[in-house]
């Protein structure tokens, strides 16, 4: 596995830590620092209005990071965190941190065939999990893993049954704790970029908190913030740039909400005088549209940050007149680099662009597919390296050798141009990933599971433009036989336990893929010609 102190060479390191980016903090570090300094200030606010303190969750953490050395973990071992947007999400993670283990984070849409693949990639030996959220129930996901690996040990949020209570190690008498090194890797993110099954980030703890404190200063928090965690909150997006983690950097506090949709979201703008949130495209429109007809007061609203897929320049217009704040659009990814268009940016760069980078350590490069520089201001793939970029996954599978460059940079798959003043536009993905409105599905995953059915013989999943989600899947599928319905081949794969955003939208069947002209053929070109040809029909009819 990648030694997170082997990532940056050393030349490398010595650069951030002289330029002060680099500093001794580590992630439970500051947030207990903000406490010691205002005890009594809240951190975070439930949906349900559940107010909990710096102090009151530094010490939960604590509790639950001695709860879990006392069920027999050690400093190192990983635990995997699928919770969705509660309280105990801040003091599983902590205390998990504070215990020195490594948690890896897990969306609560993921299934049983994330989770398993998560579990096996990261080797974690325990579990946290919500009872049930959105209509899932997590325990019997839990006990299915629990088939397989009976030492998992498994920590559930709620109603346990006859599972172990999260709230029992939460109010565990609180012992010692580890010394946590700023080098060493605080968690491991998920990727979304990437080309395949999800593969692990490893953000250290120092790398991390650059981020965090640049993110803050850039997005103008301070302790009268007060941030929406309306994206789920364990996405990359919501929880640093500058999300919650960055909120309680600049010692603002959290509200947290269990959907991003208006009726969820609204009501609790106007509870909590919330300030600034992150949304992806669709849900920015959507509040848009929502906001003519609501009664709900948002005016306590500041900025409005969009990222995670393309905001087109026409809807991102929309977002200011109606709901009475700046727009800030974001391009990150959770492999670090992140853009930020600023606050007092013109009006054109805000609407146009998806800003600029963090740091002036950051350094990107845009080439062809030769890996040779396109002219500047030419679109080209992005690829990027700097003191919060990860040099290597955590993971040992030739996955490094084909995502970075042998000079360290990552290829962000992404097809991005400068403009001369220096903020960047994304004109979309070299990568095999369809992105449905922030949602980001790995083509090659979901043909694996459709290829798993009798009754299809080859199947390729494109992207087709939609309205709302700016693209969405369309299963293309050469039966081996009679056609199954299309819903019944959806039903099928939902049931196998995939995510219900890689669930493919549109199923369609044909006798045989059109020929891309060439002897032997890519599925990638494939896709993109299927994609055409589809495209073309539809204009058609
Ligand atoms: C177009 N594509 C975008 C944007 C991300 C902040 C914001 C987003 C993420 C994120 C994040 C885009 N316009 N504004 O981690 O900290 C696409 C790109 C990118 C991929 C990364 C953050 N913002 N994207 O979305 O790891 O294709 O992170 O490479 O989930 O989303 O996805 P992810």
């Amino acid at each position: 596995m990648t030694e997170p102190r082997q990532q940056w060479p050393a030349d490398f390191g010595r650069r951030y830590l002289d330029a002060g980016h680099w500093t001794d903090q580590t992630l439970p570090g500051f947030f207990h620092e903000r406490a010691e300094a205002n005890p009594g200030r809240v951190a975070v606010r439930s949906a349900d209005g559940v107010a909990l303190t710096y102090e009151e969750i530094d010490r939960r953490a604590r509790a639950v990071a001695s709860g879990l050395r006392a069920a027999g973990l050690h400093p190192g071992e990983r635990v995997l965190l699928q919770l969705p947007n509660v309280p105990e999400f801040f003091t599983a993670m902590f205390g998990v941190m504070y215990a020195g283990l490594v948690p890896v984070y897990a969306l609560p849409a993921h299934r049983r065939m994330e989770v398993e693949h998560f579990v096996e990639a990261s080797g974690a030996r325990a579990y946290i999990c919500p009872d049930a959220h959105g209509g899932f129930d997590y325990r019997a996901l839990a006990r299915g893993l629990r088939e397989h690996l009976p030492d998992m040990r498994v920590f559930v949020v709620g109603d346990a049954e006859d599972l172990e209570p999260f709230d029992e190690i939460e109010s565990a008498p609180p012992g010692e704790l580890e010394s946590l090194d700023p080098a060493a890797v605080a968690f491991l993110q998920l990727s979304g970029g990437s080309t395949g099954l999800s593969k692990l980030i490893p953000r250290t703890h120092r790398d991390y908190a650059y981020t965090l404190r640049e993110s803050a200063r850039i997005c103008g928090l301070s302790e009268r913030s007060v941030y929406l965690g309306a994206l789920p909150i364990a996405h990359n997006f919501p929880m640093s740039s500058p999300g919650t983690l960055g909120t309680f950097y600049a010692g603002g506090s959290v509200t947290l909400s269990l959907a991003p949709s208006p009726d969820a979201a609204f009501p609790l703008i106007e509870r909590d005088g919330v300030t600034i949130t992150g949304v992806v495209p669709p849900v920015a429109i959507l509040w848009a549209r929502a906001s003519e007809r609501s009664s709900h007061d948002l005016s306590s609203l500041e900025v409005l940050q969009v990222g995670g897929a393309r905001f087109a320049p026409e809807a991102a217009r929309r977002i200011e007149p109606a709901l009475g704040c700046t727009l800030q659009q974001v391009y990150g990814m959770a492999e670090g680099l992140v853009n930020y268009t600023r606050l007092d940016d013109p009006e054109e760069v805000r609407m146009n662009t998806q800003g600029r980078p963090i740091s002036e350590d950051d350094e990107l490069r845009f080439v062809d597919a030769d890996d040779r520089d396109v002219p500047e201001g030419t679109p080209g793939h992005l690829l990027t390296r700097g003191p919060y970029t990860i040099r290597a996954y955590y993971a040992n599978d030739g996955t490094n050798e084909r995502a970075f460059t042998a000079e360290g940079f990552y290829r962000t798959g992404d097809l991005v141009a400068r403009r001369p003043d220096g903020n960047l536009v994304v004109h979309g993905r070299v990568s095999d990933v369809i992105n449905r409105g922030g949602e980001k599905v790995p083509v090659e995953e979901v043909e694996n599971h459709l290829l798993a059915h009798d009754a299809v013989l080859d199947a390729v999943l494109v992207a087709v433009p939609d309205s709302f989600l700016g693209e969405k899947t369309c299963a293309v599928v050469i039966p081996d036989g009679p056609a199954p319905a299309a819903p019944e081949l959806r039903k099928w794969i939902r049931e196998r336990g995939l995510a219900p955003y890689k669930v493919p939208d549109e199923v369609v069947f044909v006798e045989g893929y059109p020929s891309t002209g060439v002897g032997k053929v890519s599925r990638r070109e494939l896709r993109a010609t299927v994609r055409d040809r589809i495209r073309e029909e539809r204009e058609r009819s």
